[in-house]
């Protein structure tokens, strides 16, 4: 039986996986912890207010709770990185290496996520390969590479368990995301349901990819069971689920809502990012090493989001 620990509890991720983690491996085997107090998240569950930029804190509650493993969400996304550069190399590369001294002292297995802005303007941009050219042209890629090349040498060096995925965008009704290049994804459906229409900061044709909250979760929980000795990689493996522009995802909407109207007005700060990351990455790697399949398409997955966002603006 695992016992976890999740920084960065409250985020995007960490709000869904904090459960899904409490129904595998119940309540009492999963701490979330957070920057910011929850009253709410206090009585769902161990809590605790976490800075990663606490190296002593991380470890008093990692021993406290006995943990045997962290997985280390607390971050700054893409668009906010790159407007307090400093501060995203401060959050992300010192949270990372504070959870991984904390995982080398207690001897814990480690999960961290990297991202396709790993990838920049020189890497292939279709089917990108698992192992290729990295060159990231934003301080959120600078970060994530780093951190990949930081969690291998963790386990080369020290056999700390570290295991890693680069996420796509993240599509979900629970969590809203902050700061990232892909969050228009999940407004879309929000103002479908609000207005019938979006006006995207994403250009038309702009490619990404993106997967649906519960492959991402599943992802997390079958990469961190995969038996050891299967990996060939570790940190990080492409996954992805869905490749697609904005006009995809409003002729998916418009299969429900067939008035759903969809203008654009492109951000030239998150469109720059946006155009530096790949069209769609290779998650072979992962479907042969732990077997990775994602159950949703852009289809199954509009419906739910339609669905859901509409119960919860009721
Ligand atoms: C972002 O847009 O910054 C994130 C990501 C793809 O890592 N959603």
């Amino acid at each position: 039986m695992k016992k976890i620990l999740v920084t960065g509890a409250r985020g995007q991720i960490g709000s869904e996986l904090v459960t899904k983690l409490r129904s595998i491996y119940g309540v009492a085997n999963v701490v979330s912890t957070d920057i910011r107090y929850s009253e709410e998240e206090s009585e769902k569950g161990p809590f605790e207010v976490v800075d990663v930029t606490d190296e002593k804190r991380i470890y008093e509650v990692a021993k406290d709770y006995q943990v045997d493993t962290i997985m280390h969400l607390a971050a700054l996304l893409s668009a906010t990185a790159e407007k307090m550069p400093k501060v995203a190399w401060d959050i992300n590369m010192g949270g990372l290496v504070n959870a991984l001294e904390v995982s080398r002292e207690l001897n814990l297995q480690f999960f961290t996520p990297s991202s396709i802005g790993a990838f920049g303007p020189t890497t292939p941009k279709d089917s990108t390969p698992q192992d290729t050219l990295q060159r990231p042209t934003t301080m959120y890629g600078v970060n994530k590479v780093a951190g990949e090349l930081l969690c291998d040498y963790y386990f080369e060096r020290y056999g700390v368990d570290t295991r890693g995925v680069r996420f796509p965008g993240l599509i979900s009704y629970v969590a809203p995301p902050g700061g990232g290049t892909t969050d228009y994804a999940v407004e879309i459906y929000y103002e479908a349901i609000k207005q019938k229409a979006y006006t995207s900061y994403i250009a038309e044709g702009t490619y990404m990819d993106m997967m649906f909250m519960p492959d991402a979760l599943d992802a997390i929980v079958q990469l961190m069971e995969a038996d050891p000795t299967k990996l060939v990689h570790r940190n990080a493996f492409n996954i992805s689920a869905i490749s697609a522009e904005p006009m995809d995802f409003a002729k998916a909407i418009q299969k429900h809502i067939p008035e759903f109207q969809l203008t654009f007005d492109v951000d030239p700060v998150r469109q720059k990012i946006a155009d530096s990351w790949p069209n769609s990455i290779d998650s072979s790697a992962a479907e042969a090493e732990w077997g990775f399949k994602a159950k949703y398409d852009i289809d199954n997955m509009t419906k739910e989001m339609l669905e859901k966002v509409e119960e919860k603006l009721k």
